[in-house]
């Protein structure tokens, strides 16, 4: 990064990221206390059966004291899935910590996500490459992937990486589906008797991957104050012009905790939170008429303008969608070739319609055809629709229309402009809360690796709190799994949060929704704020705030 280049890039690099009292003193002066054991959050047999080795393993917190065993370790760090702020300062909290113990412990950075552990493709972290990274956004240091371990090929390949440069633990920084990943790796070495962790860091901005033991994941609060930022200037824009309603679609893949979160920084007039669309078991024509009474009503008081703040995932939620897709991905398994060489969509969707049930097939038929297009893509390697690329916000402007042009009493005007926001907040600069949080997940990765624990993932808590009374500790990643289809099989995987429709945030959201939709009530929280008052540089996000 060179210095020239932009001043705040620099003085970030400086910013002190700050730790837990337990980890302030360095490796040699934590140690660990046992809690209870376990058990995985549904389907326990099945997780047990499947992960006989990690499985029900005690979530532990980690205390100030003497180590006993304290040496120099070699690991590996893989940044896996969507980028996330915060992601190089894991690494930083690694490097640091395992250095605490030892000036000759290594930290090697897999190349561009798991595929890079597979090949063996690594670059030595050293201080100056560390230093250079720090607090910065962005996976760039050393790239992501969402390549899928699951086959024996994969794990040998990695079993031999890990003995030919003797590493001591892999800690993998990724979602849920990454961390899937790392707890079938751990069960693997384990099986297998490699002398090796496998550890995670719950990373990702959409929020969904939470417990009790993890508060929230790293990312989430930058992206949602950079999105907040945004939605406030929009909102700020519609209220001085007053002629256009913005249909906005959030990032976030499956759960609402984007959109809802953006909605408490913002009171924007519209928000739709998927969860509670599936919960009321609405259709889209209803999901349609609510937004069309909100403009319809808006209208009524000479406001032809507002935003609308639409969950990336909303499709997946609305019932007879979600039994198409779930129909979907499990007929592509059988005819994704022919429906992939086909030109044409209508002959796609005559293809892949000869195996679904007479409802899906029907909801299919309805939908426009850019719409049927997307859901026919490839999915993820996960399984997962790619649910960035349907464009919902689209789809709903043009049937909001439509709703609107069918009323004899809509007199007003609706002018609708699309917004899609997730990239942009993916990579931003992390906030002071990411940047400590993220760090210290690193750091507490490396107390697990010092402690020779596998299957964990990281586990910061307290974090409405001051950074010093933070706790830190690691629970089993093997409590976060359930049971779920992916391509046409049942896999363990780990539970995707979703937003909880009698959590304190959402029931703030419940109460004042209906002054939010025809009141302009806009607030406009601006950019991240690094440097300045602390109740502005360190306020947390208000979804952890409320509690939920
Ligand atoms: P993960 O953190 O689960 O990897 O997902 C983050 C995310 O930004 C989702 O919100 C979004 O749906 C997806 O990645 C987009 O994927 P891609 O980067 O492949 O376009």
């Amino acid at each position: 990064m060179s210095k020239s280049r932009s001043n705040l890039c620099n003085a970030r690099m400086e910013y002190p990221h700050r730790l837990p009292i337990a980890l302030k003193d360095g490796l040699k002066n934590v140690v660990v206390q046992k809690g209870e054991a376990t058990q995985s959050i549904a389907d326990q047999e099945k997780i047990k059966a499947l992960f006989p080795a990690t499985y029900g393993a005690p979530a532990v917190t980690f205390v100030k004291g003497e180590a006993a065993d304290v040496r120099p370790l070699t690991i590996g760090v893989v940044l896996s899935g969507g980028q996330a702020p915060g992601g190089h300062n894991v690494i930083a909290g690694v490097y640091d910590g395992v250095k605490s113990a030892s000036s000759e412990s290594r930290v090697l950075g897999f190349l561009n996500g798991p595929g890079g552990l597979v090949d063996g493709d690594f670059m030595e972290i050293s201080d100056s490459i560390m230093d250079t990274h720090r607090n910065s956004g962005g996976f760039d240091l050393i790239g992501s992937g969402r390549t899928k371990l699951e086959s024996e090929e994969q794990f040998k390949a990695c079993v031999d990486v890990v003995n030919k440069h003797k590493i001591d633990a892999i800690v993998i920084i990724g979602g849920d589906d990454s961390n899937t990943n790392a707890a079938v790796l751990a069960e693997y070495f384990a099986v297998n008797k490699v002398a090796c962790s496998v550890l995670g860091c719950p990373k990702t901005i959409d929020g969904d991957l939470k417990n009790q033991y993890i508060e929230t994941p790293f990312g989430f609060d930058t992206a949602t104050k950079t999105y907040a930022a945004l939605v406030g200037n929009i909102a700020r824009d519609a209220i001085s012009a007053k002629k256009y309603w913005h249909f906005i679609k959030l990032m976030g893949r499956s759960a609402s905790h984007i959109g809802l979160e953006v909605e408490l920084q913002t009171h924007a007039n519209i928000c739709l939170i998927s969860e509670e669309v599936e919960a009321k078991k609405m259709t889209l024509q209803e999901v349609v008429k609510g937004m069309a009474d909100i403009v319809a009503a808006r209208a009524a008081n000479g406001k032809t303008f507002g935003v609308a703040l639409i969950p990336e995932g909303l499709i997946e939620f609305i019932p007879e969608i979600k039994s198409l897709i779930s129909e979907l991905n499990d007929a592509l398994v059988h005819v994704e070739k022919e429906v992939e060489a086909a030109v044409k969509v209508e002959d796609k969707v005559a293809l892949i319609s000869k195996h679904l049930t007479p409802n899906s097939s029907a909801v299919l038929a309805k939908l426009p055809e850019g719409i049927q297009a997307q859901l026919l893509l490839d999915r993820d390697p996960h399984g997962n629709v790619q649910v960035s690329l349907i464009e919902t916000e689209k789809l709903l402007i043009e049937m909001v229309k439509n709703d609107l042009k069918s009323r004899d009493d809509f007199k007003g005007k609706f002018k609708a402009l699309n917004h899609f926001f997730g990239y942009e907040g993916r990579c931003a600069h992390p906030s002071n809360f990411d940047s400590n949080y993220a760090y210290s997940l690193g750091y507490s990765a490396a107390v697990l690796a010092q402690n020779n624990l596998t299957g964990y993932i990281s586990s910061v808590r307290n974090l409405v709190d001051d950074v010093e009374n933070w706790t830190a500790g690691g629970i089993p990643t093997s409590m976060l799994m359930n049971i779920e289809r992916r391509h046409g099989q049942d896999k363990p995987v780990i539970q995707k949060a979703l937003v909880e429709l009698d959590g304190a945030a959402f029931k703030e959201f419940e109460q004042n929704r209906d002054d939010w939709a025809i009141n302009d009530d806009y607030f406009y929280p601006g950019a991240i704020q690094y440097y300045g008052p602390t109740e502005v540089c360190d306020s947390i996000t208000e979804t952890l705030r409320l509690g939920s």
